[in-house]
């Protein structure tokens, strides 16, 4: 079975930023799943698949989450996969809220925390496929190929 990047979300109403991550997975030509699973609303869900994720083929599991955000934290537990975190901006706190429920996991079980909203969604599949990178030189040349385009689209003077 070949190796795929697994991008989970708490709600429908995250899709709007995570399916960033999968744009940039594309672009890449790197093979992923996208499924919603709420830590508090599917939890059996959630340990389903989080036990299951190894078996699948998952390597990196990309999770976006808002509010009382607890679902990467909760895979990570659940599995030694990285588990990158995405904090969805939340109508209350503007994902302050999401952001320090990601980052500030206690130590013993790690989740890779990026930035509030649309960055962090893409930084976090460009960071998927630096992992899968280490031993992917396809994949690897994929991403400085991407990076040379962004590099170049820089204009040296502004108009
Ligand atoms: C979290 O609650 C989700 O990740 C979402 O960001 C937030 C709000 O969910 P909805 O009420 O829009 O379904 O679990």
């Amino acid at each position: 079975m070949s190796k795929k990047v697994s991008i989970v979300m708490g709600s429908q109403s995250d899709f709007k930023i995570m399916k960033l991550s999968q744009k940039i997975l594309r672009l890449l030509n790197i093979s992923f799943e996208t499924k919603i699973i709420s830590a508090h609303r599917t939890p059996e869900r959630m340990f389903k698949y989080a036990k299951n994720a190894e078996k699948n083929g998952i390597s990196v599991i990309i999770a976006g989450a808002g509010g009382s955000a607890h679902l990467p934290g909760m895979i990570s537990a659940l599995t030694t996969i990285p588990v990158l975190g995405v904090p969805i901006e939340s109508k209350k706190l503007k994902g302050l809220d999401s952001l320090l429920s990601i980052a500030q996991m206690p130590k013993g079980i790690p989740v890779g925390t990026l930035a509030i909203g649309e960055d962090g969604a893409i930084n976090a599949a460009l960071l998927a496929a630096s992992i899968i990178g280490i031993d992917n030189p396809t994949i690897n040349k994929r991403l400085k190929s991407w990076r040379l385009t962004q590099t170049k689209s820089v204009k040296k003077n502004p108009k």
